[in-house]
């Protein structure tokens, strides 16, 4: 990273099961580590701490929770970590997060949770200087090998999440920028459109971290 006061920048990867997240984070990374950047690589939920196992239970179907209280359990799981996040881009490192507080809301609000309540635990998280949106319909998605086995890999579900997505995107500041990818197209080409969003954004950005919808 260059010197002056630049931090490092915060960029979010959201999308539904079976968009390329994880793949196309895995891409980001090693790029970015070609480029030079300092970069840490996170994916929520981080099912490693306390908190995080509770959660995998949960998707696994292992265990049951009211729908608020599982909700609060993924924010937390961002809590934990903020501080951490918030370090390492005072210290010059590139955050990459594989979902973050949106997919929170969007896969609550989906379950029927009323959308400002299932925001609500997530506001003044440190906030993403960008976040990448890659869209997919629900039937293409399921053409990639189908879903897998956890809570929430159905297609009626996956429907209703990208719509509560697409609400989020629409309301989401200018300065928290909420950028969408076409991630039906070819893989590579994927890659490419992402590359060209976060190029710029690789020395590190001006200005102090900003919070979640303050
Ligand atoms: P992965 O398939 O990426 O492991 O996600 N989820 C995720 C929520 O319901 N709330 C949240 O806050 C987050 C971060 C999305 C596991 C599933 O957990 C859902 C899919
Ligand atoms: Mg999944």
């Amino acid at each position: 990273m260059s010197a002056g006061n630049k931090r490092g920048a915060f960029i979010v990867m959201e999308g539904l099961d079976r968009s390329g997240k994880s793949t196309q984070a895995a891409r980001l990374l090693e790029r970015l580590q070609r480029a030079d950047a300092r970069v840490k690589l996170l994916k929520f939920p981080d099912r490693t701490t306390g908190i995080g196992i509770t959660i995998d239970s949960y998707l696994r179907s292992e265990s049951e929770l009211d729908d608020r209280a599982i909700h609060l359990l993924f924010s937390a799981n961002r809590w934990e970590l903020a501080s951490s996040i918030e370090e390492s881009l005072r210290a010059g490192s590139t955050v990459l997060c594989d979902r973050y507080a949106f997919s929170g809301i969007a896969f609550s609000a989906a379950k029927g949770l009323p959308y400002e309540w299932c925001r609500a635990p997530d506001i003044s998280l440190p906030a993403p200087d960008v976040t990448i949106f890659l869209d997919i319909t629900p039937e293409k998605a399921k053409q990639r090998g189908g879903y897998g086995e956890e809570r929430y890999e159905k297609e009626e579900m996956q429907r209703m999440v990208r719509e509560v997505f697409q609400r989020i995107g629409s309301e989401t500041s200018r300065e928290q920028r909420w950028v969408v990818v076409d991630a039906g197209q070819d893989i590579d080409l994927v890659t490419e459109d992402i590359w060209r969003i976060v190029e710029p954004l690789v020395s590190g950005v001006l200005g102090p971290v900003t919070r979640l919808w303050e």
